[in-house]
């Protein structure tokens, strides 16, 4: 599929905001990758694809964790969209867009948690997602000019923050999140 086809495919998938959102973390991840080495075509179709089966239901997620190749099912059925749309989802992407490329699905799988290890592609999908130029929490100034200077430390930053977030909030923290906190923000090696 080429970049055209691919937008529409994503596009049909969602609301125009959310859409709105899959444009502006591709426009991001471009410069990080013309910035830190990547490839900005994979930077591109990682981009475009990483919340492309957000707007699923619960039920499909459920179904397929069932009839997918997944640790932990058992726990991870407890969790919710918020889990499954990246981890779950990169199966959708694979199946219904013939993506094959292992290290789109596994940025786009890791998109939402983080890991502990991370490849440059991942990084740049992880931070572009939070940065991207419609978001507007008080420090995403601040994340931006830290992930055009050391995308390591944008990991951080951002890992932190969410996870801050999350803890306030009184939300269930998957498993993952902690293991990239520990690595990123605590330095546990
Ligand atoms: O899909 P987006 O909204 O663009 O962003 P995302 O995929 O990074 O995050 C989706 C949501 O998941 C966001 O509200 C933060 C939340 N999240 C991240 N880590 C965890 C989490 N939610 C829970 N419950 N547990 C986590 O560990
Ligand atoms: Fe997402
Ligand atoms: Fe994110
Ligand atoms: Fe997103």
């Amino acid at each position: 599929m080429d970049r055209e086809a691919l937008m529409q495919a994503v596009q049909m998938r969602m609301s125009e905001r959310r859409f709105k959102h899959v444009l502006g973390v591709e426009e991001t991840a471009v410069a990080l990758a013309e910035r830190f080495g990547e490839s900005p075509e994979k930077a591109s179709v990682a981009a475009l694809t990483h919340d492309y089966a957000k707007e699923r239901s619960d039920e499909e997620f459920q179904l397929a964790i069932d009839q997918g190749n997944f640790e932990n099912k058992t726990e991870l059925l407890k969790y919710g969209n918020a889990i499954w749309h990246g981890l779950v989802g990169a199966d959708f992407v694979a199946r219904e867009l013939s993506i094959t490329d292992e290290e789109i699905l596994n940025a786009i799988r890791l998109h939402t948690t983080g890991a502990a290890e991370m490849t440059l592609l991942d990084k740049i999908i992880y931070v572009a997602d939070y940065i991207e130029p419609g978001r507007n929490f008080p420090s995403v100034e601040d994340a931006r000019v830290i992930a055009f200077s050391d995308l390591d430390q944008a990991v951080a930053f951002e890992t932190k923050h969410t996870l801050a977030h999350l803890v306030e909030g009184e939300n269930p923290i998957y498993p993952k999140t902690i293991e990239t906190y520990n690595r990123w923000v605590a330095g546990i090696k």
